[in-house]
């Protein structure tokens, strides 16, 4: 399997993560997201949305990052990370399709506006924070209230469906996500960055420290 990916971004770390939990292996091409490679004729021809990341195996070229994870959980038949009971896998597709269609636009705002911004010195728009925190606000209290009692997402051990869920939050304290309400959402996520698969990926070493430095 070939991994085109930037290990800076949201979904690419979340593919990083993913593949190592389930113990997917793959040849990495990197792609220089900031430098617009995505776009370019080579890879469009792999993702003609221009997006990262896209695998590609055999004859299979898959972009979505969450298909990749069930992808290669379905691969190497690791049924810790993506069980194989019906409801249980239901409960998965459920927070792979809500991270993806509700939750990842709902934490890129905050990305976009706090953190890229401010890496190419450009000032974050206050105004459009504030108009969409009741979003990101209404979303996180859904994610809190379900992780109430439970350590993880979908499972009594870690899943895909925390690694997705993790992504879009990755630079939570850069992001500046208003989570001081939801206690369950910080502690489970503080329980993800404890795992070998999401440190392992961390984008911040892949980041130049002169652009890091702006971020302090
Ligand atoms: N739903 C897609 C979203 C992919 C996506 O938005 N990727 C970002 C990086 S995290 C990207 O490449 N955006 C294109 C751009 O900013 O030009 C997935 O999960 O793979």
């Amino acid at each position: 399997m070939k991994l085109y990916y930037d290990p800076i971004t949201v979904n690419c770390r979340k593919v990083v993560a993913g593949l190592d939990l389930v113990g997917a292996s793959y040849e990495a091409e990197t792609l220089d997201y900031f430098g617009g490679d995505h776009k370019r004729d080579a890879y469009t021809k792999i993702n003609p949305n221009a997006e990262l990341p896209a695998l590609v195996d055999g004859d299979l070229v898959l972009w979505e990052s969450n298909a990749i994870l069930v992808y290669g959980a379905e691969k190497t038949g690791n049924t810790a990370a993506y069980p194989t009971d019906a409801k249980v896998r239901a409960d998965i597709q459920r927070w792979l399709l809500w991270e993806s269609n509700r939750w990842f636009p709902a934490c890129y705002v905050y990305l976009v506006e706090n953190v890229v911004k401010v890496l190419f010195d450009e000032t974050p728009d206050t105004a459009l924070l504030a108009a969409h925190a009741p979003t990101f606000h209404k979303l996180a209290a859904i994610a809190d209230a379900h992780l109430a009692g439970r350590d993880w997402f979908s499972a009594d051990a870690v899943t895909i469906a925390d690694i997705a869920m993790a992504a879009p939050m990755h630079l939570h304290g850069a992001q500046k996500l208003p989570l001081d309400d939801y206690a369950n959402l910080r502690a489970w996520i503080e329980r993800v960055e404890t795992l070998p698969c999401w440190k392992s990926s961390d984008p911040v070493p892949h980041i130049a420290p002169e652009l890091l430095a702006k971020l302090a």
